[in-house]
């Protein structure tokens, strides 16, 4: 790490900058002649899907589709780089645990099973059949299966999801937490009770004919950098881009397409947002609301779709009509005549699409604003005609598969019963834990056990120090990981660390290659088949772990799990007798890109228990009135935790988030000039954040703060550093997901000496 700096970043997004930051992450993992030839299988029809996120790829490929992070992603999969049982020889847990974030992960690929040895503070090697034997003890050890925690995270293939599940409810419990639950949950959820599934609702290609887009709280030109290409195109359409993010963030402002070289060589590029309006952090109920107005205003419904197809509009309009702009105006952060101008812009367009990110699902609020949204499409009949739609941008890249498959906590009554049904066994039907269960269990001893597919649960739930302390207590950590990470430190009395395969990485079972599957955000499954030597020769699939670690846990079971993993048509076949809309899995998903899954609200069916579509809509008032207001003379901030343009989550490639001009270090804190000013800081200014809740206050020290172009009142730094601040008990209604885009916080300068 170097010194922090600060330069104001005034490029377009992607271009040269993109390009040499891709060379640049290659050399650094010691692959770059071997990384390009990588990436030229990069989400292609014969390749592996792009471990970076879960935007989909088009029909028709060039050689390859460039992303910066996509590379940042393979790069840090296919590195050369290993963390040995030498090396854990050489340190102590203890010494580890005082590194850093980014030590860890940098140490490379692990290469064996490792076991914590208590005696030495060491991890030591440890076989495979030990170590499932270790774990399978430890699982019957029991009192109860509701004990243990199956944790995954998004990466996991549908393949390796479906065994997993299946493992799990064998086992007896459906505590299956999922890193979706602090990420689309409300979308999930939301989306059900409006229009009957929690999926969006376009393709690819309508964003060929879409003229209206609203892009709401996601940041593609970091976290979907794929996703430019389709804004550029679009805007190059003259489709009319309006954005809504409380920071200016450059790739929704302008956009080099790296493989055009027209535009390398001017480096001027593509305007991506027609406007750009900047409410307040949460503002975005309010906004929803006073499109709905306005459309209600003008009475440009599309009123035939609403009759035919929907129910509760009477509701929807009193609400809106009754919400006076002026309380609009203030809770967005947006003024009159910016409305006004939101309002002809969507009005006026024929097929809209409403897309939306991290901003909107980690509010407290946001089911009911996920809802908003879709009352907006509804009011113009936006939902199942070409060019519009909801698009709701998931992270992970298999994350929207691995739900597919059957990771949830509160599985549906009628997948369990096929389930059952399929494999012979009766599953448990009583919900399990979600991370905000699982967290409250961990800590009062409830659950012993727990196991992680991929994934930091440690680094990635909130309240780091109260999550840290609860991982201790268990009987018995497991990870099953890549690389190692803060989850495999902070470990239970027993604690194991499984290394698998990556995606990149060639599958052969019984002699044959295999591939598996994923579901991207807009619902195509593909084959995925990863071609490069694995990174050791001790590695095994999640799909060949899972199945092992049943036999030994699970004698009883009459699931044939070494034959299903022998050849993964075998576990695709169980997959399309179980799960709805993938009736001849094997059969569709080895045609070239796969097969789109049947999404009802396209051609207008709606599967919920009304049979239409739903307008939900609750009062401004109710949205408001439960903001806490924590007592303290210090003025109080609302924060954002997000993601810096060198970063997976809580795998930290580097310390270069360029987009917004930082470099060198990640403790810092984005604040407008005229708060600091306030405030009686400076930029530069080292300050102490604390968090206030109704469990009481949580501090992050020595940070650093950056004047930057945000709404006043509003702050953003980094996940995962400011995790510690995120209250465990502060999570979006029903939903569970954690708050960490709306976190109370007070300031105060560090004494420096000297
Ligand atoms: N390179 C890379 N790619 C990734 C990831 C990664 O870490 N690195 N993570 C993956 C995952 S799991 C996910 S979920 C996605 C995340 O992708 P994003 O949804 O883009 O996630 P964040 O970085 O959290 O950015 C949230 C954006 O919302 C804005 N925002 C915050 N609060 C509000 C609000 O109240 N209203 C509005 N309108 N905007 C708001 C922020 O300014 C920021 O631009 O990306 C996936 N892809
Ligand atoms: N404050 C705050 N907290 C947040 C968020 C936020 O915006 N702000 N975002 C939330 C969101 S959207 C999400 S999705 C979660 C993410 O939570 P997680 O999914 O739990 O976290 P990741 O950082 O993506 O996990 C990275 C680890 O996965 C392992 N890994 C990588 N590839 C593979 C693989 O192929 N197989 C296996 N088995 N392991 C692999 C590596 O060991 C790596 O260290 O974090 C959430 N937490
Ligand atoms: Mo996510």
């Amino acid at each position: 790490m170097s010194e922090l700096k600060f330069h104001p970043y005034k490029q377009p997004a992607g271009g040269w900058g993109a390009l040499r930051a891709s060379m640049q992450s290659l050399q650094h993992q010691g692959i770059l002649t071997e990384g390009t030839a990588l990436l030229l299988k990069s989400n292609q029809a014969e390749g592996f899907d792009c471990p970076g996120c879960a935007w989909p790829d088009p029909d028709a490929h060039s050689t390859f589709e460039f992303c910066e992070n996509g590379v940042k992603a393979v790069a840090a999969e296919a590195t050369r780089k290993r963390v040995t049982a030498e090396f854990f020889a050489q340190h102590t847990v203890s010494w580890l645990a005082g590194q850093s974030d980014y030590y860890l992960e940098e140490l490379g690929r692990l290469t064996e099973p490792m076991i914590y040895d208590a005696t030495g503070d060491h991890y030591v090697p440890i076989s495979w059949a030990s170590a499932f034997t270790k774990i399978a003890a430890h699982l019957q050890a029991l009192k109860s299966p509701d004990e243990a925690i199956f944790y995954t995270s998004g990466r996991t293939s549908n393949e390796a999801a479906f065994l997993y599940q299946l493992f799990a409810r064998e086992f007896g419990t459906n505590n299956m937490p999922d890193c979706s639950n602090m990420c689309h949950e409300p979308t999930s959820l939301g989306m059900p009770e409006s229009i009957g599934i929690g999926k969006g609702t376009v393709t690819l290609e309508d964003f060929d004919y879409t003229d209206t887009l609203l892009l709401f709280g996601h940041n593609p030109g970091t976290n979907h950098p794929r996703m430019l290409g389709t804004l550029r195109d679009a805007a190059k359409r003259g489709c009319r881009i309006l954005v809504f993010n409380p920071l200016r963030e450059r790739g929704l402002q302008r956009f080099v397409n790296p493989q055009d070289a027209g535009e390398m060589l001017t480096n001027h590029g593509t305007e991506i947002a027609t406007q750009y309006y900047q409410p307040r952090i949460g503002g975005d109920y309010a906004i929803a609301l006073g499109i709905a107005r306005y459309v209600l205003e003008q009475g440009t419904l599309d009123q035939d779709f609403i009759d035919t197809h929907t129910q509760g509009f009477e509701t929807l309009k009193t609400i809106a009509l009754a919400t006076p702009w002026a309380e609009i105006e203030t809770e967005s952060g947006l003024s009159h005549a910016q409305f006004m101008e939101i309002g002809k812009i969507y009005d006026t367009g024929k097929a809209s699409i409403i897309t939306w990110g991290m901003g909107i699902t980690q509010h407290k609020h946001a089911v009911a604003t996920i809802q908003m949204l879709v009352n907006v499409l509804l009011l113009k009949g936006n939902i199942g005609k070409d060019g519009a739609g909801a698009c709701p941008i998931r992270g992970h890249s298999n994350v929207q598969g691995d739900r597919t498959m059957g990771i949830w906590e509160q599985p549906a009554t009628d997948f369990l019963d096929r389930l059952a049904q399929e494999f012979d066994f009766e599953p448990p039907r009583a919900h399990g834990y979600d991370v905000i269960g699982s967290i409250a269990a961990l800590e009062a001893g409830q659950a012993k056990v727990f196991f992680g597919m991929g994934g930091n649960f440690a680094n990635a739930t909130p309240d780091t120090t109260r999550v840290h302390a609860a991982l201790s207590q268990c009987a018995l950590t497991v990870h099953v990981t890549t690389k190692l990470n803060r989850s495999h430190i902070v470990h239970g009395k027993d604690a194991l660390i499984l290394p698998c395969l990556g995606r990149t990485e060639l599958d052969v079972q019984n002699g044959h290659p295999q591939g598996v599957t994923v579901e991207d955000s807009m619902s195509m499954v593909h084959i995925s088949q990863g071609m490069r030597a694995p990174a050791s020769s001790a590695l095994k699939s999640e799909c060949a772990i899972i199945a092992e670690l049943a036999e030994a846990t699970l004698p009883e079971s009459k699931t044939p799990w070494r034959e299903l993993v022998e050849d993964y048509d075998r576990i695709r076949d169980r997959i399309s007798r179980v799960v709805a809309g993938f009736e001849d899995f094997n059969v569709r998903v080895h045609k070239p890109r796969g097969f789109h899954l049947d999404l009802p609200p396209r051609s207008r069916r709606w599967i919920t228990a009304s049979g239409k579509a739903n307008f939900i809509a609750q009062k401004l008032s109710a949205i408001t009135q439960d903001r806490f207001k924590p007592e303290t003379s210090a003025r109080i901030f609302n924060l954002m935790t997000i993601r810096s343009h060198d970063q997976y989550n809580t795998t930290i490639y580097g310390f270069e988030d360029r987009y917004r001009g930082v470099s060198g270090a990640r403790n810092v804190c984005f604040m407008h000039s005229d708060d600091i000013a306030e405030l009686g800081l400076q930029a530069d200014s080292l300050v102490d954040i604390t968090s206030h809740w109704i469990d009481g206050e949580r501090i992050a020290r020595n940070f650093v703060l950056i004047p930057y172009d945000i709404p006043k009142g509003c702050v953003a730094g980094y996940y995962p550093e400011l995790n510690v601040l995120v209250p465990l008990s502060s999570h979006a209604d029903r939903a569970n997901t954690p708050t960490s885009k709306s976190i109370r916080v007070t300031f105060a300068a560090v004494a420096q000496s000297g």
